[in-house]
């Protein structure tokens, strides 16, 4: 296994308040310092790459992730426009901002207003998430047995029943693998349904109230951590073999540079052979690593992102068509980013296809590069 760069669900730090969240003590000290050292004698930024309008070059949707107050940006909707058809709610479609005021005062404000917006520009919309071990849990203490049963059927007929029509699928469960692959999480929904109860109780409920939006499993490292993938698989064989209405597969690819060669590609042959459309749903590739003696340089870094990078679009680009469900990047400007967010920001990491200033990166010419060469 390779070293891998700190994840939120991993370090569960995306329960912290907003701006806490990132990156683990160690990583936050160390990765500046390496980044900084290794660069000291770096010439300029190379000149932005030349590459075609994302959505254009993409054999399926291509998508973002979208914060409501990026819409009051309008360079943001500017690079939105040119390269994306396709919109995924980054955070504000989630428990945490829907029910932050209780069961009882659901907030869709940013949820409405982002699907508002879809449809205004003629972009699809994919829901993310209804359910997730990370979230609910304040909102659902207290609750037991039917009461508990009433909320959870609730709050699923309550969100997929306002965006039917609105989106064009939905994240129905979220990460319910654990990290190193050797089973299933356990969380407040699994202590009431079970750990594949929850999930086929979700789905069936999500089934009911859009009975038209294709229903995803989402889940990170299922191409980069073999047994991570390899559950992930035996998890989607149950699921199905008990009737579950799960119809597509989400591949979030959180990528780092370190992935071994091969193994992306591989995994995308073993999961196409469920024959399920594939979503790539959240693609960021970033240049930090956790270990402290490496001192490759930014130019090396890139360059190793950009080889996974092209790996990844190019599997996904030689999937059947009819597989191809959408191709998303978890933001469009690395300032953007989750990875770039308050004091844990180091102002250097690249993990998306544009600079802070709406200029292609190299992994923009790594996506169109995989897209136009399918392996
Ligand atoms: O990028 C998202 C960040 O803004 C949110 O604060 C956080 C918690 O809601 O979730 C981040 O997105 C995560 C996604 O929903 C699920 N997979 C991992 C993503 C990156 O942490």
């Amino acid at each position: 296994m390779t070293t891998q760069p700190p994840h939120p669900s991993r370090s569960a730090s995306h329960l912290l308040p907003r701006g806490e969240k990132g990156f683990s003590r160690r990583t936050i000290l160390a990765a500046p310092l390496a980044l900084a050292a290794c660069d000291r004698f770096a010439s300029a930024e190379p000149s932005p790459p030349n590459v075609p309008p994302l959505k254009s070059i993409a054999p399926a949707p291509f998508g973002t992730a979208i914060k409501a107050s990026q819409i009051d940006d309008p360079d943001w909707v500017a690079l939105a426009r040119a390269n994306v058809s396709q919109l995924t709610p980054e955070w504000e479609m989630k428990m945490e901002y829907i029910l932050a005021d209780g069961l009882e005062r659901p907030n869709f404000d940013r949820s409405d207003r982002i699907a508002a917006f879809a449809q205004a520009e003629g972009m699809a919309m994919h829901g993310h998430t209804l359910i997730w071990y990370a979230q609910g849990k304040e909102a659902f203490a207290g609750l037991s047995g039917a009461a508990f049963d009433r909320a959870f059927d609730g709050y699923i007929a309550a969100v997929a029943g306002r965006y039917r029509g609105k989106v064009r699928s939905w994240d129905v469960v979220n990460e319910p693998i654990l990290d190193d692959g050797s089973g299933m999480r356990d969380c407040h929904w699994s202590a009431r349904y079970g750990q594949d109860g929850y999930i086929l109780r979700a789905f069936e409920k999500a089934r009911i109230a859009d009975p038209d939006a294709i229903l995803f499993l989402n889940e990170y490292n299922q191409e980069s951590v073999p047994a991570k993938g390899a559950q992930f698989l035996k998890l989607v064989e149950r699921l199905l073999k008990a009737g579950c209405p799960l119809q597509g597969l989400g591949l979030q690819s959180h990528l780092w540079i370190d992935i071994p060669e091969g193994v992306i590609a591989a995994y995308m042959r073993e999961i196409s052979q469920f024959g399920l459309p594939i979503h790539v749903s959240e693609l960021d590739c970033t240049l930090r690593t956790e270990n402290r003696l490496d001192m490759r340089s930014q130019a090396d870094r890139i360059a190793a992102q950009g080889a996974r990078v092209t790996e990844l679009a190019s599997a996904f680009a030689a999937l059947p068509r009819a597989q191809q469900f959408a191709f998303t990047v978890w933001g469009l400007r690395d300032t953007d980013s989750w990875y770039r967010q308050g004091d844990k920001d180091d102002g250097r990491d690249k993990p998306l296809p544009f600079d802070s200033f709406g200029r292609p990166n190299p992994i923009a010419a790594a996506i169109a590069a995989g897209f136009k060469t399918p392996a």
